[in-house]
Parts: C-alpha cells; sequence; structure tokens
C-alpha cells in the first residue's frame, strides 16, 4: 500500500534570532524569536510512503542523497512512524525554488515541508500548531515557517509548549527585504555547532538572553503599529548582538566576510542620504535588507552597482503551509 502527499513551505528570515537550544534532542530554544516568512524561497516536497521499499530514499533538487546525508531526514521519518501507524519507509523528492543558484535555501522550510508531508501521507491530521512542534524536530527555524507573515516562536520548556504562533500572517504592510546574495557557498561552521558553541563558551549568552527578551516586547507592537523605524533599528541591533556571540565564543568564529562589511556600509551610506533601510543576516554572509517598498528601485540600484544584478533579490512577505495536489 502506497500513500502520498505533497507541502509547499516558505522560508524565513528572523529579525529576533533564536541561537542556542536549552535542550538539543527536542530543539527546545534557550529564548524565543520571531521571524517574517518570504515569498521568494520556498521548498516542495512529496512523500511517499511505500511497503516496497528497503530503505528511505531521498532526492533533493534531482540527486540522490547518501544514507549518511539523509540522516536527518531520516530521523525525521522515524519521529512521524512513531506518531502514526505507518512503518514503511517512504520516498522523500524535495525541490527548493531559489531565484539562483545562491546557497539561500534553508532548513526552515525544507523542515516544515517535509513535516507536513510526513505526516499527510501517513494519515496524521495535524493542526498548525501540532505541525510547527513536529516541523521543529527537524530545524529549530522550521517551526516558524508553517506560518505566513510575521511570526513568534514561544520557546516553551517542553515539547508540547514549543511551537510557532503567527503575529500578522496576511501583512498588509508594503515592506520588503532585498537579499544580497555575496557567497553562495555552503557555512563552514553549520548553525547547529555554532549556537551550541555559543551557549558554551560565550560570556555574553546571559546578556543574550536578556536582549531578546527586550527585542521581542519592543518589536512586537511596533509590527503590529507599523512603525518601521523600531522594526528596523531593533532587527539590525539584534542581529548584530547575536553575530557578537560569535565572535565572543572560543574559539571565536564569524560569518561575515569581506563583502559583508563593504554591504553594511552601504546601507549605513544609503540612511544617510535618505533611504531608510536597515540590514540583518544568519548564519552566512549574506546582507538581507529591510526596507519599504517605495526605496526598492533605489536599494537595488545602488547594490547592483556594487555586487552585479543577479547578486540583489526582492522579497515580500509570504505564506504559510500549502498543500498541492497530486
Ligand atoms: C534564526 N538561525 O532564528 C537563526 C538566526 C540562523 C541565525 O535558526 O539546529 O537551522 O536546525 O535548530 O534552525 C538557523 O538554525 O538550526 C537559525 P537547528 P537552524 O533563524
Amino acid at each position: 500500500m502506497t500513500a502520498t502527499a505533497t507541502a509547499r513551505a516558505h522560508t524565513n528570515i528572523a529579525l529576533v534570532k533564536y541561537w542556542g537550544k536549552a535542550d538539543t534532542d527536542l530543539i527546545i530554544p534557550q529564548t524565543g524569536s520571531l521571524s517574517l516568512t518570504l515569498d521568494q524561497f520556498y521548498t516542495d516536497t512529496t512523500v511517499t510512503f511505500d511497503e516496497g521499499l528497503t530503505a528511505d530514499d531521498v532526492i533533493v533538487n534531482g540527486e540522490r542523497l547518501s544514507a549518511q546525508r539523509a540522516t536527518k531526514v531520516h530521523n525525521f521519518l522515524n519521529l512521524v512512524r512513531q506518531q502514526s501507524s505507518r512503518a514503511s519507509f517512504a520516498r522523500v523528492t524535495s525541490v527548493n525554488h531559489v531565484p539562483t543558484a545562491a546557497g539561500l535555501a534553508s532548513s526552515a522550510s525544507a523542515f516544515a515541508a517535509l513535516a507536513g508531508a510526513a505526516s499527510q501521507a501517513a494519515g496524521l491530521t495535524l493542526d498548525r500548531t501540532a505541525l510547527s512542534r513536529l516541523a521543529r524536530r527537524g530545524s529549530g527555524s522550521a517551526t516558524r515557517s508553517i506560518f505566513g507573515g510575521f511570526v513568534e516562536w514561544h520557546a516553551g520548556h517542553d515539547d508540547l509548549s514549543s511551537y510557532g504562533v503567527p503575529l500578522v500572517e496576511k501583512v498588509e504592510w508594503p515592506i520588503a527585504v532585498v537579499a544580497l546574495v555575496l557567497d553562495p557557498h555552503h557555512k563552514k561552521i553549520s548553525s547547529r555547532q555554532g549556537m551550541q558553541s555559543s551557549v558554551n563558551t560565550s560570556p555574553f549568552y546571559p546578556a543574550w538572553q536578556q536582549i531578546v527578551a527586550d527585542d521581542l516586547a519592543a518589536i512586537k507592537p511596533a509590527i503590529l503599529a507599523q512603525d518601521f523605524t523600531t522594526v528596523g533599528e531593533t532587527l539590525e541591533s539584534n542581529a548584530m548582538r547575536m553575530h557578537a556571540l560569535t565572535l565572543s565564543a572560543w574559539p571565536p568564529y564569524s560569518y561575515f566576510n569581506g563583502d559583508t562589511l563593504a554591504a553594511m556600509q552601504t546601507v549605513k551610506e544609503l540612511r544617510a542620504a535618505g533611504v531608510e533601510c536597515y540590514y540583518t543576516l544568519d548564519a552566512g554572509p549574506n546582507l538581507k535588507i529591510f526596507c519599504q517598498n517605495s526605496d526598492i528601485a533605489a536599494i537595488t540600484k545602488r547594490f547592483s552597482q556594487q555586487f552585479g544584478g543577479d547578486n540583489v533579490i526582492v522579497a515580500h512577505p509570504g505564506p504559510g503551509i500549502q498543500f498541492l495536489d497530486e
């Protein structure tokens, strides 16, 4: 007997970052976080449980993964098998939709789409909170990609209490995120390794926990009030303080490269020239610039001159998980 389902999930950019786990097995974070789901970057995943298979078979962007590279997916499918009556192995076919070969594909969209497709193919009927909890077990940031728009991840303290909650799911605010592709290669230090090192060795970690609490308290009412300046200042300072946890770890590490620093300088120059925009970045060098739609043309023109038009991608708020018909 076979059972199949397909889901689409979009990636998200954290405005208040998740950087550290309290429970590495269940993926319970040290703090809450808050993100914006983006329309331009998404993953489509089809899962088919098939009694004829002798192992899970995982194909990403047309390439079959080795058993070792498929370990995270296999472990995740085991969770779904435990929760359902489905015992057979599965075929997983996943396609990342990213405008260029840009290294912007993310574990957030991948595990959110896998959670949706695998649970539905296994015959589970999960509401979106339960789906968010399940996606979290694959990758922390995936817990937020179940929902569209602005999404908060409530840290919680156990499996039941740690999940995403939409703050504004249908965003009627003319804002955008301009993504710069400064290095398309895979990061050398995974988020998983990096954040664990920061928790264990950065003396700034207790200050970070207070910063996140303060930034969440500031950014949520600012989003609801569409207060662009407060949202922008909060997300830029939060990003830099997260990256201070990498520089202050031992051994120290950084996700910045020379172009990252040059692009940060350009954001400051744009602001000084009256184009209000703010930057953030995750576990890689690619800057994302938060701006108002009315300034997109000025910002993309400036960065296209600096880094080439192919390396400048405009995204807008995106939707939550969708189930696609075969
Ligand atoms: C975030 N990042 O809030 C932060 C900011 C990167 C920087 O969540 O170990 O791939 O799978 O839970 O979700 C990236 O880390 O880490 C991430 P795991 P994940 O978006």
